[in-house]
């Protein structure tokens, strides 16, 4: 395939990390207005990471503001649409608000790509219960049926109680353990493992919900691979940079780093030649 050619060129040639560091960070003309009007900015956990007005995720009850961005993938003639929020790991203060955006958008499945700390910093409130205790989160009761640990993730069980409503959803947290911010998982075969795991879970349309600390690197290593499996299955071209503008497109700075792109980048090139060699062997 002429795109996965292009790929391993680029790769080899260092000409595909050259692209990626002159792509916008930010979508020029795009506004983040409501992020930074003073009763939201406390909200936020980094000000340097905030999402676009057009594409921010809009709580329905009296709060209306949380840092989190609808990310939606369908590359053009693809006939494919991949639906996700990308959100920050929640802080103390905006746990109820994470809850409310899980119910109100209907999503079965939150990956959750950070610990909560590392090198001795937080990077996310714990929001959830531990297993078999129950907690309120405004008008959401949350509780834990079970807690099962592979060596690079957690799932999780929860059942999600509306209170007012008195209607029940069940919801399953999987937590990817071994994946530093700024940095790439370590190891790749753990990652895509993980990641065919996302998607065999993925039901129709539904929009899954995705975060990390900041939910714009880790984040956006997952939305990209992801979307690249989808591509590669189908046989339709990949063009990864044209992925992460369409990502930037949507909330800024997704895929952070570097390393982070070449990583991606390689394991897709690995995904790519592992189904060849799969396809010409009898
Ligand atoms: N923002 C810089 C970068 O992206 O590399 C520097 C930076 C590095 C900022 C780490 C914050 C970092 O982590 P922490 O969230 O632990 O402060
Ligand atoms: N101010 C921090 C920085 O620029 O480093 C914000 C930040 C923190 C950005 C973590 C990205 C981070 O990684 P991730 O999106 O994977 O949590």
């Amino acid at each position: 395939e002429d795109s996965m050619r292009q790929l391993e060129r680029g790769l080899q040639s260092g000409t595909l990390s050259f692209h990626f560091e002159n792509l916008y960070r930010r979508k020029p003309g795009l506004l983040l207005g409501c992020s930074r009007l003073p009763e939201n900015m406390e909200k936020n956990r980094y000000k340097d990471v905030l999402p676009y007005d057009v594409s921010r995720v809009v709580l329905q009850d009296q709060e209306d503001y949380i840092n989190a961005s609808h990310i939606t993938v369908a590359p053009p003639s693809s006939g494919m649409c991949l639906r996700y929020i990308a959100a920050q790991g929640p802080l103390p203060h905006t746990c109820t608000h994470f809850w409310q955006c899980v119910w109100e958008q209907q999503t079965h499945t939150i990956i959750m790509l950070t610990t909560l700390t590392e090198r001795g910093r937080t990077k996310c409130h714990q929001y959830w219960p531990h297993p078999a205790e129950v907690k309120e989160y405004g008008c959401l009761r949350v509780s834990c049926h079970s807690e099962e640990c592979t060596l690079a993730y957690v799932t999780r069980c929860f059942t999600l109680t509306h209170t007012q409503r008195g209607e029940e959803r069940a919801v399953t947290h999987l937590q990817y353990v071994a994946w530093p911010d700024h940095g790439v998982p370590d190891d790749p075969s753990d990652f895509l493992q993980f990641v065919n795991c996302v998607r065999d879970r993925r039901k129709g349309q539904e929009t899954l919900m995705v975060h990390c600390s900041a939910g714009i690197g880790r984040t956006g290593v997952l939305i990209t691979m992801e979307t690249a499996l989808a591509l590669l299955e189908e046989g339709r071209p990949l063009y990864p940079l044209d992925v992460v503008r369409a990502l930037r497109d949507q909330r800024a700075m997704m895929v952070q780093t570097t390393c982070q792109f070449q990583f991606v980048c390689e394991a897709i090139l690995r995904v790519y030649k592992e189904r060849q060699k799969r396809s010409s062997t009898p």
